[in-house]
């Protein structure tokens, strides 16, 4: 149930260019000059106009630092806005990447909140070209959504999963947190 003091919080399978949350967070790269995956997926999609938005962006404080958070509208997309963040590239795990990943999914909740956006859905960061290994991507994505969802604000928090493969290494790595 969702009261007005709790956020709902999801994990659904599906494509987050299609959910009709007031924002959706894009997986994007330091140039904010679009890319593949998610990334290119939301700039076709959402229209030139989120591209105008980045350069804008870019132009005025230059690019997105990994782990930092940037925010556009949703252009044709059913979402209002688009938050971009960029996540780290796996390197092997001992370059600081658990960080940049917390700080990523961090600086998007708190971007939302400072903007008054209620509703929020995020891909799994970092798990494809830029290949975070998933157990670990997920443990740092949920962890760090749940803990910052506590303090009242947002109305649903969903986390967008692609395949099933992915879906299903979220929904266990769900289930291991909330046994411990
Ligand atoms: N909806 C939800 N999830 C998706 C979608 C979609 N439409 N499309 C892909 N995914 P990636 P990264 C999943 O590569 O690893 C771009 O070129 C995908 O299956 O999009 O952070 C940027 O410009 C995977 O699980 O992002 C950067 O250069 C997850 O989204 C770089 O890739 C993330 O995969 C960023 O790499």
């Amino acid at each position: 149930m969702t009261t007005k003091f709790k956020t709902k919080f999801t994990i659904i399978k599906g494509d987050i260019t299609e959910q009709d949350s007031q924002a959706i967070v894009n997986a994007a790269n330091s140039s904010l000059m679009g890319g593949g995956g998610v990334d290119g997926a939301i700039h076709r999609k959402g229209g030139p106009q989120i591209l105008a938005e980045c350069k804008e962006i870019v132009n005025k404080q230059g690019q997105c630092v990994p782990g930092e958070a940037v925010i556009t509208s949703g252009g044709k997309l059913k979402a209002a806005y688009v938050i971009h963040t960029v996540g780290p590239i796996w390197r092997g795990g001992n370059s600081g990447e658990a960080e940049v990943l917390r700080n990523a999914y961090y600086n998007c909740l708190q971007l939302a909140r400072l903007r008054n956006i209620k509703s929020l859905a995020f891909p799994s960061i970092s798990t494809g070209a830029y290949k975070y290994p998933w157990e670990l991507a997920a443990q740092i994505a949920l962890e760090t959504i749940i803990a910052n969802i506590k303090k009242p604000h947002f109305t649903e928090v969903k986390l967008v999963l692609f395949n099933e493969d992915i879906y299903k290494v979220y929904v266990d790595t769900y289930k291991k947190i909330s046994r411990e």
